[in-house]
């Protein structure tokens, strides 16, 4: 048994500990989840004014601060009895909002904290052992997904063209975020009561042109398929299998015809779905790139058959067609994407708040009951010989706290929210794997529904901003600041990452007495709870080889592929540091990772 440690894990956001036990095979067998750092933003909110939430929780976080401050004006709007008033065309502009950051964050996860992953060295020493198309895969994965200029055997290879395309686009999208929110990170327009700006015909203009270089950066690269072709037949197909059906055979017209002229060199973005697919699976692998089964990757990131697991979405975005208002206990319901809670058996059931709790047996807090967010506590251990990371998975090990629903760890994200809606392709993906004996959620479909979403919010948004927004509209309610005596207010969304929740409570003076925050990687990156059950991630190593490469050149504890993919497929915010790995778990071995 070996102890592999990765600490801090990199290219995700903030500081994330992973450890793990790996046996003579290369499979985990044991893995802690551990969250470095404490901010304390809870904390820093008591007996300020409620208002105060919106702006400083934005402070959470750099890629997901949208959605802080959306969940928070959602448990405003409650806190000061306004939810059923927001007028309809400031729900509008909410939205879109909200659709603009999930994009610019799924476009950077796929492109530049996860893509680098395929030019691994791991894997162009597998692909230098297939003959023929080898070598050419591993130019072409370099030229999209290097995340720098560098030489290789003399040669000099330029920075990948998805990774630097990816990069662009989010300053498209951040720069029709400034349209409304006037910047990036931390937009100013949403406030309870709704938004402060009121966009004109102009900005209409605007956002519609950050629409279509969007849709060049999608479209250039679906290889002869553009996006709206695309959503007809996968995420509109008649049936699961109509749209993996569709997938495998674009897949296979390409790679023929890449086969045939020895020529890889699709442009960046969709077309990727199908480098993953042959990275994500020797199923889809074998059917498309036509590669050689020694090229087999294992999947990572599934989880066990028993799993004691759930998936878990609020819902998000809200129903504008419904008009003014909305039901801040019960809006996911009537949400473009509906809320759910999902059991391991894929059966969706009506998501109730009341379930969630948080406990912290395993984390650095002193109060260790599994409490509902309202009367959750946030108090730190402060002696640090209480706070080691080392203990194992008796111990406390982790800053983040436990959450559950209804006892279970749920999964949270975009694959959570795409099974709640249905999607077929997402569906249709998960069921290829389940059918030959895998874990229908893994690193691959987690990716594929991330990528799909991007798609799928991007025609949403165009509806929001040239159907729905309307410059003479309301855009505004004032709230009675009163209302707050006394009072509490929930706040539920979906961040790019998935569930978010917010809780405020207030008291006679009007100042907030308690305010909690239940996050989407509070969720993914949990350590066990008081019935040592795992959080999700915990959950998806466990079982998974340390080495994704293992079948073509044996177990490599020093390069540890399975733990930094399946990571990083739940796409983890924790600020990004140094990369190092500690194989000992004493003396901490530096090594460096791209
Ligand atoms: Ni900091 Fe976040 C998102 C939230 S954390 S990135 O998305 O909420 O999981
Ligand atoms: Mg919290």
């Amino acid at each position: 048994m070996t102890r592999v440690v990765v600490d801090p894990l990199t290219r995700i956001e903030g500081h994330l500990r992973v450890s793990t036990e790996v046996n003579a095979n290369g499979e985990i067998t044991d893995a802690q989840s551990s969250g470095m750092l404490f901010r304390g933003m809870e904390r820093i909110l008591v007996n300020r004014d409620p208002r105060d939430a919106s702006r400083f929780t934005q402070r959470v976080c750099g890629i997901c601060p949208t959605a802080q401050g959306m969940a928070s004006v959602n448990a405003l709007d409650d806190l000061y009895e306004v939810a059923d008033q927001i007028p309809k065309d400031a729900l509008v502009t909410r939205n879109i909002i909200q659709s603009i950051n999930t994009m610019a964050s799924h476009a950077t996860h796929i492109y530049v904290l996860w893509g680098p992953d395929l030019v691994n060295p791991a894997y162009r020493d597998l692909l230098a052992t297939v003959e023929g198309t080898g070598s050419v895969v591993w130019k072409e994965l370099l030229s999209r997904f290097a995340p720098i200029s560098y030489k290789l055997n003399g040669e000099s290879i330029t920075p990948g063209t998805a990774y630097i395309n990816a990069i662009k686009e989010k300053k498209n999208l951040e720069e029709a975020m400034a349209v409304i929110g006037g910047k990036m990170p931390h937009q100013m327009a949403t406030v309870t009561g709704g938004v402060t700006y009121r966009p004109n015909l102009a900005d209409i203009g605007t956002l519609t042109g950050h629409y279509y270089k969007l849709m060049d950066f999608v479209n250039s690269s679906t290889l002869g398929v553009n996006a709206q072709t695309w959503l007809d037949n996968t995420y509109r197909a008649s049936s699961p299998q109509k749209a993996v059906n569709f997938l495998l055979e674009h897949l296979q017209n390409l790679v023929d015809k890449s086969l045939s002229s020895n020529d890889f060199s699709f442009s960046a973005g969709w077309g990727d779905l199908e480098l993953l697919s042959a990275f994500g699976s020797e199923l889809i692998g074998e059917k498309t790139l036509g590669l050689p089964a020694s090229l087999k990757i294992d999947k990572t990131g599934g989880y066990a058959e028993d799993a004691n697991i759930g998936f878990l979405t609020y819902g998000a975005f809200y129903d504008v067609e419904n008009g003014d208002g909305y039901d801040p206990v019960g809006f996911g319901q009537s949400a473009f994407q509906q809320a759910a809670f999902i059991n391991s058996s894929f059966e969706k059931k009506a998501f109730d708040h009341k379930y969630v709790t948080e406990e912290t047996s395993h984390g650095f807090y002193s109060s260790d009951d599994a409490l509902h967010p309202y009367d959750g506590v946030t108090e730190p251990l402060t002696t640090a010989s209480e706070i080691t990371y080392e203990g194992g998975s008796d111990s406390r090990y982790s800053w983040i706290k436990a959450p559950r629903y209804n006892g279970t760890p749920c999964e949270v994200g975009p694959i959570s929210r795409l099974i709640a809606m249905e999607e077929p392709l997402t569906m249709g993906m998960m069921q290829v794997f389940a059918d030959n004996g895998y874990s229908a959620v893994n690193s691959f479909t987690r990716m594929v529904a991330k990528a799909q979403e991007l798609l799928i919010l991007a025609e949403q948004f165009l509806k929001w901003v040239t159907v729905d927004l309307d410059p003479n509209g309301k855009y505004f309610v004032n709230p009675d600041l009163d209302n707050a005596k006394d009072s509490k207010g929930i706040g539920l969304w979906e961040a790019p990452r998935g569930a978010l929740g917010h809780w405020v409570k207030a008291g006679s003076d009007l100042k907030i007495t308690n305010y909690q925050m239940v996050v989407p990687t509070t969720w993914n990156c949990s350590p066990r709870d008081a019935n040592g059950v795992a959080g999700p991630l915990e959950q998806a190593l466990i079982g998974t080889k340390i080495s994704a490469a293992e079948n073509a050149l044996g177990v490599d504890n020093t390069n540890p592929t399975g733990i930094l993919h399946t990571a990083r497929s739940f796409d983890p915010c924790i600020a990004c540091a140094v990369h190092t790995i500690d194989l000992t778990d004493k003396a901490r071995t530096s090594r460096t990772f791209n």
